[in-house]
């Protein structure tokens, strides 16, 4: 519809979360997505995970690691926060761990990076790496890189490694926040494993430096080649059930990733060839006024952006806002200057359309594309499907095209994935007739095969920069501030107020902060504060009202939950290549509150 229409501004959640692995790894192995499958957990020797809060985001994860933890299989964490899930696990499904209260322990080595600070962490073990390998050559020793692999498939090594021989212990401590014997720690166990995944979440993508977080997660991999072999490769952990398959079937802005040669033959068309806005675009654009009209196909956009308050107020400028949603949400109570709530029927509900009870399809992290058949029954007859609500409006607005039938793809959803395999038929290929295969049909990996779709055919080191991915200096009273998810929410659907894991009762307006840092600010535990954007661009953002609430976390860096502290990010602090808002360092600083703040 977006593009018969004529634009292909298609924002998305992808924007706000993985878009740094669509852009760094594209660029570095020429996939956007990760090259694992789940039976390389059976496989791999060394786990490293960075940034991902496995015990509340991804639980069902946590039967792997345990299981992979049982083998043996060294688990290496890198987290600002000590997270629950990521120190030990009790399976609700083993009745002796259960009647016990005997726990697994996960990470074998736990180390609490710097918000912000993983590039020299990583550059910290590449060093070690380097180091020893050139050693281990001096003297005809076995060699701690894997040079083969190095020279037949990677480009820009030997200047990746000349940078990682350059850089300074000091630096990489500082920046880090850890010491050279952790990081040699954690470089002994990478250089003895044959097999390591590179597993990661939000702490990598959602900062400036995002982007190069993701590509040095990968040039660790690449030293050993740990890319395209069982038990080995990044592992980015998704979020919605559908976000990466909705890029695989062409949600994008950008034209290059679009089929717009075979759109043309199929559909006799001209695609739009101009690039789309996507999510920080659509946002500046509505506060430019250039952005006139908004349709969101799921989603609470205005509470999962940056900078809350100047985007709601700028939301009323909009002539018309669209809203088609299973539940009701905040971005529903923000009226444009006309206003559609569409219900629509979800996921789990059946959906009967002319041809009888239809199914849909998502594809999952590692790849694999499941049939989906709701049972449900739907929450009101009336309730339309999504596929009817965008073919309806789609007939309304779209030029004529005797090519389109939408009523019989909204009959008949197959006939919806015969256009998709006729799109991308090597993705999809007899795409209805495995629809339902169990564990899902694999789309197939190129970079784990070891064929690299890049600019220069290669799979690409990258040198980095900075060794700071936060994207902002430090200064005397500026803080690093991490807006995170609690146990009880998902994204911005909050369920309840405790945070179980993290031992967080009865409220979000915590300011997770170290004991020390509070002592240096003159705060007390329990005390009311104020957190102020410290972005240098003259606006006033803050949330008053936070309780301070010590807690094991590295110095200069803080907590809160996303969504409430939206309101501090600046639009423009997003990730350079990626345009993912850099949730995840926020520059700001803290002021104590005279008099309570309303509502707490
Ligand atoms: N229950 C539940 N499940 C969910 C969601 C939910 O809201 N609730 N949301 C879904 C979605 S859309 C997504 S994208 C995923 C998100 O899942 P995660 O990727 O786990 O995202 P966050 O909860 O934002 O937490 C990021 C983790 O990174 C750590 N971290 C923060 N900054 C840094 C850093 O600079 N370096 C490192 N190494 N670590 C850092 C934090 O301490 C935290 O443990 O979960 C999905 N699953
Ligand atoms: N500060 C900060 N901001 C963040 C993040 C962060 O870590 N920190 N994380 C970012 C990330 S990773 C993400 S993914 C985004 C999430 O941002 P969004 O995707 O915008 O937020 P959700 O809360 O997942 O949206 C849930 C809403 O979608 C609708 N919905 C649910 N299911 C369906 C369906 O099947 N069909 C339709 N039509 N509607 C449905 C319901 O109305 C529900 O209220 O937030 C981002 N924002
Ligand atoms: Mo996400």
């Amino acid at each position: 519809m977006a593009r018969l229409y004529g634009c292909q501004n298609l924002p998305d959640s992808s924007n706000m979360c993985h878009e740094s692995t669509s852009v760094g790894l594209k660029a570095a192995i020429g996939v956007p997505v990760g090259t694992t499958q789940l039976k390389d957990f059976k496989d791999c020797d060394a786990i490293f995970f960075f940034g991902q809060n496995v015990g509340s985001n991804a639980p069902r994860m946590l039967h792997d690691l345990r299981a992979a933890r049982k083998r043996g299989v060294e688990i290496i964490t890198f987290n600002p926060l000590k997270e629950r899930g990521l120190e030990r696990f009790t399976d609700p499904q083993n009745p002796i761990e259960m009647a016990t209260g005997r726990e697994t322990s996960i990470s074998t080595q736990y180390h609490q990076v710097k918000a912000g600070g993983d590039i020299a962490a990583m550059l910290g073990l590449a060093k070690f790496l380097v180091e020893w390998d050139d050693a281990a050559r001096a003297v005809g020793d076995p060699q701690v890189l894997d040079h083969d692999f190095i020279s037949q498939h990677t480009k820009d090594f030997s200047a990746f490694a000349d940078a990682t021989r350059a850089a300074d212990w000091s630096d990489i401590e500082h920046e880090s926040g850890l010491s050279r014997s952790a990081l040699e720690q954690a470089a002994e166990v990478y250089a003895r494993s044959t097999a390591v995944l590179g597993i990661y979440g939000m702490g990598l993508t959602q900062h400036v430096r995002g982007v190069e977080n993701v590509r040095m997660l990968v040039n660790l991999l690449l030293m050993r080649g740990n890319i395209g072999k069982p038990g080995a490769g990044p592992t980015p952990v998704r979020g919605h059930s559908n976000v990466q398959g909705q890029r695989t079937v062409g949600i994008t802005e950008k034209t290059d990733l679009v089929p717009v040669e075979t759109l043309k033959a199929l559909y006799g068309f001209d695609p739009p060839a101009e690039k789309g806005l996507d999510t920080i675009a659509t946002c500046r654009g509505v506060i430019d006024g250039s952005v006139k009209a908004f349709v969101s196909l799921g989603g609470n956009f205005l509470r999962a952006i940056p900078d809350t308050e100047r985007m709601e107020a700028a939301w009323s400028g909009l002539d018309l806002s669209v809203q088609i949603a299973t539940k009701l949400n905040r971005s529903h109570l923000v009226p444009a200057r006309m206003t559609y709530l569409l219900p629509c029927l979800g996921r789990i509900e059946e959906d009967m359309q002319e041809s009888g009870a239809q199914a849909v399809s998502t594809e999952d992290s590692t790849s694999c594309i499941h049939g989906s058949r709701g049972k449900a029954k739907p929450a009101s007859p009336h309730l339309l499907s999504e596929p009817r609500i965008v073919a309806e409006i789609a007939k309304r607005i779209c030029p004529p095209n005797d090519r389109i039938d939408w009523n019989g793809w909204v009959a008949d959803y197959s006939r919806i994935r015969d256009a998709i395999e006729a799109t991308y038929p090597d993705v999809f290929k007899d795409y209805n007739e495995r629809l339902f295969t169990p564990g899902g049909v694999w789309k197939g990996n190129k970079a784990s095969e070891r064929i690299w779709e890049t600019q220069s055919g290669k799979a690409e080191f990258l040198v980095p920069e900075g060794l700071s991915a936060a994207g902002f200096d430090d200064a005397t009273g500026r803080f690093r501030l991490m807006t995170l998810r609690s146990n009880d929410q998902f994204n911005t659907t909050i369920y309840g107020y405790d945070d179980r894991f993290r031992g967080v009762k009865g409220t979000r307006d915590v300011l997770l902060i170290h004991r020390e840092d509070m002592a240096a600010a003159g705060l007390s535990e329990g005390q009311l504060v104020t957190l102020e954007s410290d972005a240098g661009d003259g606006m006033l953002r803050q949330r008053a009202g936070m309780i301070v609430t010590p807690y094991d976390l590295p110095r200069g860096c803080l907590g809160a939950y996303y969504p409430e502290a939206n309101v501090l990010i600046p639009i423009a602090h997003h990730a350079q290549e990626s345009h993912v808002p850099a949730a995840k360092s926020v520059p700001v600083r803290i002021r104590a509150d005279s008099a309570p703040a309303q509502g707490v």
